[in-house]
């Protein structure tokens, strides 16, 4: 039986957000090999995070647990938190079904309290201890200067000696080779997460001069409550305008991106160039996205597409090619997923996704429930295939009309007419939404303990400008 039972090459990004030419979001990005991956399998279009941040969006992930059930809203660790105690990871769940299950790369959060766990694994290359090689080339250290380290840099160190080539080397190596029981092998890139660098030659790659710059709408917050506000960073958006960072950064996270699809390829190729070529599902995701200038914001932790939306692409031997779904799924889709399409059994969690097996067969499969998105408790957002949805922990909203507004610019949540579709959307909000974990941290602020929003507007705005 095992021998029938697919492989699974499980491959994660830290930080892409839809910058990816099949994805048709920015045009002058390269990425011939995610590109080739999509035309294997289906892109979900319309693919978005449970959390805008590394460690929340990846334990959800890999619980099959929303943030709002688990109480895993910031950077606590996986192992630390009380809801996860009983609750078998992904990677364990296929060790414990009969699979050789291997790592390398950031699957889980990469910190040192943090990271993969040896019960959940037979092999992690370098090791469980030190799951990520994240050095892609010397770059400048996080200072209060740089924002913690918004930095870029052009590396001269020799590709071969990078962190995320050599994770690809070691996940070609494990493709290459044959095996008695079915495998799940989680290969996670640390690009295009900060600091900005690659080697030299995927910066070449580019034109910066004519690199189309990210449209900034000037007066895109005006019309979002201050619960929205306090998610955009003006500390670190005027750093860069003052700087005028915004063209070198675009260009250092194209290049970024560009190294890391190059690595993809050299997987794809081992994995097609091996015995393992015929019955291995690829599935790749990214764990949130990231703001450019957006909403006088860079980096991740919001609410807006920016944020969400992640490129995610599932290619499966006898399911559909070259489509694309625009129905809204989740990461938290990603456990069921691939629990039946690998015959598992029941783990000792409830699951909180749905699968989307239907959808593998056929794309266009009717599929009407929102996918949520969560950032500190009670902030949610919902999106469906038209519609964006937030609402904040203060009950303010936001609520945008993607069909005829892509960038969700013109917030609608006050306009009357619109009530009913407020109405039906909030319907699908989490019913729990668990107190903080002990030692919850998120980035800026944390929107439900910083009640004080005049004195948040005072830090980030100053005194004189409302
Ligand atoms: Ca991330
Ligand atoms: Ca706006």
């Amino acid at each position: 039986m095992d021998g029938k039972r697919p492989n699974v090459l499980f491959i994660a990004v830290d930080d892409l957000r839809d910058f990816a030419t099949c994805m048709q979001s920015y045009p002058d990005v390269i990425t011939p090999n995610i590109d080739r991956l999509a035309k294997r399998g289906i892109l979900f279009a319309n693919a978005h995070c449970q959390a805008p941040m590394c460690a929340p969006s990846r334990n959800s992930l890999l619980s099959g647990i929303l943030p709002s059930t688990s109480g895993a809203y910031g950077f606590q660790p996986f192992k630390v938190i009380p809801a996860f105690k009983n609750v078998d990871t992904l990677p364990k769940h296929f060790k414990n079904n009969g699979y050789h299950v291997m790592g390398t790369g950031k699957i889980h959060h990469n910190a040192p309290t943090h990271g993969p766990d040896a019960s959940e694994w037979h092999e992690y290359w370098p090791s469980i201890e030190n799951p990520v090689n994240t050095f892609n080339g010397d770059a400048p250290p996080k200072s209060k200067e740089n924002c913690g380290g918004i930095v870029w840099k052009v590396g001269d160190t020799p590709e071969e000696e990078c962190g995320d080539y050599l994770h690809a080397s070691w996940a070609a190596e494990q493709l290459s080779k044959e095996y008695d029981k079915p495998f799940f092998l989680a290969l996670g890139f640390y690009k295009p997460h900060l600091p900005l660098v690659c080697p030299k030659k995927y910066f070449d790659m580019y034109d910066r001069d004519k690199l189309q710059d990210v449209y900034i709408k000037e007066d895109d917050l005006d019309d979002i409550p201050d619960a929205g506000k306090m998610r955009s960073n003006r500390v670190i958006y005027e750093y860069v305008k003052s700087n005028k960072m915004e063209k070198d950064l675009l260009h250092a996270y194209l290049a970024c991106i560009t190294y890391m699809d190059a690595q993809l390829g050299r997987v794809l190729d081992a994995l097609d160039s091996g015995p393992n070529a015929d019955n291995t599902i690829i599935v790749f995701w990214g764990d949130n996205g990231w703001h450019l200038g957006e909403k006088h914001h860079w980096t991740k932790f919001t609410l807006w597409r920016e944020s969400t939306r992640v490129p995610l692409i599932i290619s499966c031997p006898g399911k559909a090619q070259d489509r694309i779904c625009t129905k809204p799924v989740g990461l938290i889709d990603l456990f069921p997923t691939l629990n039946e399409l690998c015959s598992l059994g029941k783990p000792p969690q409830k699951l909180e996704g749905m699968s989307i097996v239907p959808l593998l067969d056929d794309p266009e499969t009717e599929w009407e429930t929102p996918v949520i998105t969560t950032f500190g408790r009670d902030s949610h957002s919902l999106t469906t295939e038209r519609w964006k949805y937030i609402k904040y922990f203060d009950g303010s909203e936001e609520l945008y009309d993607r069909l005829f507004d892509t960038f969700e610019w013109y917030n609608l949540a006050e306009n009357p007419s619109y009530q009913h579709i407020k109405d039906e959307l909030k319907k699908y909000l989490p019913k729990i939404n668990v107190p903080n974990e002990p030692g919850t941290t998120l980035p800026h602020v944390f929107a439900s303990d910083y009640p004080n929003i005049e004195a948040w507007r005072e830090k980030y705005y100053g005194k004189n400008n409302a």
